[in-house]
C-alpha cells in the first residue's frame, strides 16, 4: 500500500471505512449455513498438500490462528474442520460497487483504495460528533441493505482515519479527535503505520524503533541520514501531521490472478491450460469491470523461487477475449524454456480512462499482490 505523504494545509475529518473478512462475509451472506463457522477463502487446501495460499478468513478461523496470505496448508492444520471456498471475485466486485454506491450517497468526497476500502472527506460536517453520527449510520445502512459489517475510523487525517478503523475490528467504529492524535498513536507498533511492511519495521527496530511514538522521538536528521528524504513524510505522520487530500481518482489500476501449481512442473500442457485459465479469470473481471485494456503482464516464479515477468503493451485498449489470450501465451513462450515452473500470474493494467470506475481490487484470487 502507498504511504499518504503529507501536504500542510488546513484541518479536516476523515473516514475510513474497511469491510470485515470482506471476501468472507460476502459468502456468509449469500450461504446462510455457514454463518458463524470458521470459513477460509483461498485456494484448494487438498487435505492439506494444496500449495496456494489463503485469501482471507472469517473472525471464527482468525480464533484458530488463520490469516491471510497464509499457506492454505498451514490454514489446514490449523483448522481442518473449516470451510474452505474458492474465492468467487465477480461476485465481490459485485458487493463493492454497492458498498460503493451506499457510501456516494452521503455526497462526500470520496476514494475507493481497494475492493473494500475508501476514504471519505466529511470536514463540512464541522465536528467530530457529528462524523461519529454519520459513521454510525453508514454502518446501520450498510448492515441493513447487504447484511454486512464493516469498521469505520475517524480522524483529521487520511492516514490516523486507516489506523483507527483497524483499531477494534471487526464492526468497530474509533473517532481519533485532534488533541487526541498523538497519544492514540505513541503506543501503536510502527508497522500500524501503512507502506511499513516487514522490510522497513526491521530496519527501524535496528535503530530501537518500534512504537509509532519511538518514530516520533527520534531524531529526524538521523532518520534522514538513514532512510532518505522519505523519512520526512514519516516522521510527520508518527507526529500525527498528516493533510493529504482525500482524492476521486481512478482507483483500479490492474487486475490480475495468481497460481501456484501442486507441483512444479514443466509440463507445456498443464502451463497452457493453467494460463488459459487465468487469462479467462482475468478477462472475465475486465468485463465485470467494464474495463479495456492495453498493457498484459505474464508472471511465473521458477523452481527455486527467481521471478520473471515480460509484459506487452498494445496499441489500442482491448476487453477482446481472444486477443487477451493469445497475447498471454505469445508473453509466456518468452519465459518458458523447459524450466520447471512454480507459479504462474497474468495481470492487465493500462485501463481506458473513459470507462474506468472508481475501483480498486486486491489483485489476486490466492495472493494479494503480484509481485
Ligand atoms: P482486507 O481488508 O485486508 O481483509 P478483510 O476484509 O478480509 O479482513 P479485515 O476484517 O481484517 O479487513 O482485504 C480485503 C479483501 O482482499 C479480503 O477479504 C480478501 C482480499 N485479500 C486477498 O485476497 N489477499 C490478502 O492477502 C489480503 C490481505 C486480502
Ligand atoms: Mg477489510
Amino acid at each position: 500500500m502507498e504511504l499518504y505523504c503529507p501536504q500542510r494545509t488546513s484541518q479536516r475529518i476523515i473516514l475510513h471505512l474497511d469491510m470485515d473478512s470482506f471476501y468472507a462475509s460476502v459468502e456468509m451472506q449469500d450461504r446462510p449455513e455457514i454463518r458463524g463457522k470458521p470459513v477460509v477463502i483461498g485456494a484448494d487446501p487438498k487435505n492439506g498438500k494444496g500449495r496456494g495460499v489463503v485469501s482471507t478468513c472469517s473472525y471464527e478461523a482468525r480464533a484458530f490462528g488463520i490469516r491471510s496470505a497464509m499457506p492454505i496448508s498451514q490454514a489446514y492444520i490449523l483448522c481442518p474442520q473449516a470451510i474452505f471456498l474458492p474465492p468467487d471475485i465477480s461476485r465481490y466486485i459485485q458487493v463493492s460497487a454497492e458498498v460503493i454506491a451506499i457510501l456516494r450517497s452521503y455526497g462526500f468526497v470520496l476514494q475507493q483504495v481497494s475492493i473494500d476500502e475508501a476514504f471519505l472527506d466529511v470536514s463540512r460536517l464541522g465536528s467530530f460528533t457529528a462524523a461519529r453520527e454519520l459513521s454510525v449510520t453508514i454502518k446501520k445502512t450498510i448492515l441493513a441493505r447487504l447484511g454486512l459489517s464493516c469498521s469505520i475510523g475517524a480522524g483529521p487525517g487520511k492516514v490516523v482515519a486507516k489506523i483507527a478503523s483497524d483499531f477494534n475490528k471487526p464492526d468497530g467504529l474509533t473517532v481519533v479527535e485532534p488533541d487526541d492524535v498523538k497519544a492514540f498513536l505513541a503506543p501503536l507498533p510502527v508497522r500500524k503505520i501503512p507502506g511499513i511492511g516487514k522490510k522497513s519495521e526491521s530496519e527501524l527496530f535496528e535503530l530501537g524503533i518500534r512504537t509509532i511514538g519511538d518514530l516520533a522521538a527520534y531524531d529526524i536528521q538521523a532518520l534522514v541520514a538513514r532512510f532518505g528524504q522519505g523519512a520526512v513524510c514519516l516522521h510527520d505522520i508518527a507526529l500525527g501531521i498528516d493533510t493529504s487530500e482525500v482524492e476521486e481518482r481512478d482507483g483500479i489500476k490492474s487486475l490480475s490472478r495468481e497460481t501456484t501449481f501442486d507441483t512444479d512442473t514443466s509440463d507445456p500442457q498443464v502451463i497452457s491450460v493453467t494460463m488459459d485459465t487465468l487469462a479467462e479469470d482475468v478477462h472475465r473481471s475486465l468485463v465485470a469491470e467494464n474495463l479495456r485494456c492495453k498493457t498484459l503482464t505474464v508472471k511465473v516464479r521458477y523452481q527455486g523461487f527467481v521471478t520473471k515477468t515480460k509484459a506487452r503493451t498494445l496499441s489500442h485498449f482491448t476487453d477482446d477475449g481472444r486477443i487477451i489470450k493469445s497475447c498471454a501465451h505469445t508473453l509466456l513462450l518468452e519465459l518458458t524454456d523447459g524450466k520447471k515452473i512454480r507459479l504462474l500470474g497474468f495481470r492487465l493494467s493500462s485501463f481506458d480512462k473513459g470507462v474506468t470506475r472508481q475501483t480498486t481490487l486486491p489483485c489476486d484470487q490466492t495472493q494479494n499482490r503480484f509481485s
